[in-house]
């Protein structure tokens, strides 16, 4: 008890003399000291803060079967490398685009992130997630009215994904395999993808109610579902990784890792 009085003096000592003195200092003097105060604060956070660096992760997810490996391999060699098997790890690479290599000037290299699309696999995608500047939803055109419903599913989980609402990742709807005649166009998929979500959307808010489980909503309440409405950028896009065409992906990607 007497330690804490002895100590209380002390602070007192010190305290009273600068409250004397801030007491005597004119008003405009005291009002200058508090705002270069400020400014030296605000000055130190800006220098000293260490920036945060931007992300270069572009990651490729969808169905099994869709394409993201040929595109992968596409997008680092300019060749397909047929033949490639379902993927059991992700396969993962810094490189600049193949497109580029040729070109003079210095481009910042890209990491590309492809996820296996098998059910059994997909939980490696939240490893990845949290780091992506943006992300590819790969969707097989040829295939498309076989896999449609699983293929909304896949990217109902995408679009709810907390990190991916929470950072605004804009995500890319990828046309695959547009080389052959019999493929389904980016506008039709867009709108049946749409609809199997607007369905989704209405199971999945019964079940979320019941399990009490909070749940990142997409789209607005009591409107048919349009990608639109979405908090992050959906845009769509068509491509062939068996032949090559792959701009629009790279713009795509370019878009959101600055060279
Ligand atoms: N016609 C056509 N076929 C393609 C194209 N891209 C990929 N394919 C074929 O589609 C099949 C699957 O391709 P992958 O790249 O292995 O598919 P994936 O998405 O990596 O599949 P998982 O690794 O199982 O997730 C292969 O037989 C490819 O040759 C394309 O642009 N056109
Ligand atoms: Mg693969």
């Amino acid at each position: 008890m007497e330690g804490m009085e002895h100590w209380k003096s002390k602070l007192q000592e010190i305290v009273n003399p600068l409250q004397q003195q801030i007491l005597r200092t004119p008003d405009t003097q005291l009002y200058t000291a508090i705002g270069m105060l400020i400014i030296t604060i605000v000055f130190s956070m800006f220098v000293l803060l260490p920036k945060r660096k931007k992300s270069n992760t572009i990651i490729l997810a969808g169905l099994s079967g869709s394409g993201k490996t040929v595109l992968f391999y596409q997008l680092r060699d300019g060749s397909s490398h047929q033949g490639t098997v379902t993927s059991m790890e992700p396969n993962e690479g810094t490189f600049v685009l193949h497109s580029e290599t040729d070109k003079k000037g210095k481009w910042k290299p890209i990491h590309l992130v492809d996820v296996p699309g098998h059910s059994r696999l997909r939980p490696k995608l939240d490893d990845f997630l949290p780091q992506a500047a943006g992300l590819v939803y790969v969707v097989d055109s040829l295939e498309f009215l076989f896999i449609c419903r699983a293929s909304a599913e896949y990217l109902y989980d995408i679009l709810t994904n907390a990190s991916v609402v929470k950072k605004k990742v804009p995500v890319l709807i990828l046309c695959n395999k547009t080389e052959k005649v019999t493929a389904h166009s980016k506008d039709f998929i867009q709108k049946q993808l749409e609809k199997e979500i607007e369905k989704l959307r209405a199971s999945r808010t019964v079940i979320s109610d019941a399990d009490m489980k909070s749940e990142y909503a997409l789209g607005i309440p009591g409107e048919p579902f349009a990608f639109s409405q979405s908090r992050n950028r959906v845009c769509f896009a068509e491509a062939s990784g068996l032949t090559g065409e792959v701009s629009q992906v790279e713009q795509f990607i370019r878009e959101y890792v600055k060279p």
